[in-house]
């Protein structure tokens, strides 16, 4: 039987075999790279009625939530694009309470900033009874989702988000595909919502959900064809939670992050910080058999999904993960990069609630923000102004230029860092042995400092914040310009 551990060790097998090879554990070589090019032309065309849907999910044991979707057909739509084909949304605000505005960000995507959906700075809100519109022609493959922009804590509570997959990056086609969005819910003992925030969550690592859920369910057993070589798109689309993936039994690869390809590293186990994506290529077991997705960063190991085999096993040959194709991205020059410092700490607010413990809810206001101020970045608090008084950016940048962000974490809780319409480049950590690899969010561990390589893109205003929505709605969230 393999173990996690054997499998580490025994990474250089099938990493042999594909010709890339690994360095150390977790750490490919560079492979030779294919650049993916559009598969398809065209408009796709989608319409979402943004409403209070009671839903029973298979995790809510019987209850009936008041959920916020999309859609009525699914709590979690798929939306998916072929790289080149025009992507054209229309939505509808028909959410039950009033003020209760909307947009649509699209979480990852390099797309102009007309298009990027954060309210009051790139457009002006949907209010309700309103309809707003989007089209872009995605630029790169991968794994993306959208989410609202404005009072993120409860619609993410609430269930309002959906994935975004841009396909064309496959060389070999897998056997199967499996779509994983992972998501706590906070149900009290009278079976309704709890709130979604409080004031000592907000000031620590965020408040925790009762209920945990992939896809609806928990510890859902899935179906796989056996013996195959199975992708998973990994979400993770909690508010808050921090996870560590991987398989106690398996061959598996992860093969991109927030769906930038990489070269095939063996998967011992990843973390990610909310809104983090990973993609793993997964060697399912033969007829009859299951594998277990754990998150190893619970207090004891908790099954996430199980997968269970059926039908005659499709493969017989070693396990050798073909990379993905991957996007053209301006190079960076790093020596010529100009090094931009950034400063997450808390605020003297913000760590004094988080040493007294617990208070009242954080009361959401009409600007989209916490009234109080417990994180900052560079010593800024976003609510200090709202989103019609923007303030100054917390960095300029020229387009086409190279620079460095410094991310330095002062604080004892983990932070993952988005950045909108942009991709970085990690380069080094101060506390981690990290390969070098492309993501939109980068998960700061407590008191870490990290370094990123950026090529700016596109001139606006882009949206730089903490992806735990806590922190962003209570202080850690400013704005790069790109001139
Ligand atoms: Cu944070």
């Amino acid at each position: 039987m393999v173990t996690r551990r054997d499998l580490m060790f025994g990474a250089a097998a099938f990493a042999g075999s594909a010709g890339a090879g690994f360095l150390s554990v977790g750490r490919p070589v560079a492979a030779r790279e294919v650049i993916a090019e559009p598969i398809a032309h065209g408009v796709k065309s989608i319409a979402f009625d943004l409403a209070e849907r009671p839903t029973s999910l298979p995790c809510f044991n019987g209850r009936t939530l008041p959920l916020w979707t999309f859609e009525l057909a699914t709590t979690f739509p798929i939306v998916r694009v072929k790289l080149g084909e025009r992507l054209d949304t229309v939505f509808r605000n028909n959410l039950p309470r009033e003020g209760e505005v909307a947009s649509i960000h699209w979480h990852g995507l390099r797309i102009p900033n007309t298009q990027d959906g954060v309210p009051y700075m790139t457009q002006q809100p949907i209010p309700p009874g309103g309809e707003g519109r989007y089209s872009f022609v995605p630029p790169d493959t991968g794994s993306f989702f959208f989410h609202t922009h404005c009072n993120s804590v409860e619609h993410f509570g609430r269930g309002l988000m959906g994935t975004l997959i841009v396909e064309g990056d496959e060389i070999t086609p897998a056997d199967g595909e499996i779509v994983l969005m992972m998501k706590d819910w906070r149900i009290g003992p009278d079976g309704k919502f709890l709130p979604f925030s409080t004031d000592e969550g907000a000031a620590k690592s965020g408040t925790a959900g009762t209920v945990r859920s992939v896809n609806g369910a928990t510890s859902p057993v899935i179906s796989v064809p056996s013996a195959a070589n199975v992708r998973i798109r990994f979400y993770n689309l909690d508010p808050m939670r921090i996870s560590e993936i991987g398989f106690e039994d398996a061959q598996a690869a992860i093969i991109a992050l927030d769906g930038n390809g990489v070269p095939p590293m063996p998967l011992e186990s990843w973390r990610l910080g909310t809104a983090m994506r990973v993609d793993i290529l997964l060697r399912t077991a033969a007829p009859g058999g299951s594998i277990k997705l754990y998150d190893y960063f619970s207090a004891e190991p908790f099954v996430l999904a199980e997968f269970k085999s059926e039908g005659p096993p499709k493969r017989t040959d070693a396990f050798v993960p073909t990379p993905l194709k991957v996007m053209p991205f301006a190079k960076l020059d790093e020596a010529n990069a100009q090094l931009i410092p950034f400063e997450f700490s808390a605020t003297p607010t913000g760590a004094a609630v988080a040493a007294i413990g617990a208070g009242p809810g954080i009361e959401i206001g009409p600007l989209c923000l916490a009234k109080r101020t417990f994180w900052a970045i560079n010593k800024q608090a976003w609510p200090g102004r709202d989103h019609r008084d923007l303030g100054p950016p917390l960095a300029v940048l020229k387009a086409g230029q190279s620079y460095i962000f410094e991310l330095n974490n002062t604080t004892p809780r983990a932070h993952p860092i988005h950045i909108h319409g942009h991709t970085f480049e990690v380069l080094n950590s101060s506390k981690r042995d990290l390969p070098r690899f492309r993501c939109d969010t980068i998960l700061l561990i407590p008191n870490e400092r990290i370094q990123v390589g950026l090529v700016a893109g596109e001139p606006g205003k882009w949206m730089f914040h903490c992806h735990i929505l806590e922190h962003q709605e209570a202080g850690m969230m400013g704005y790069i310009e790109v001139v």
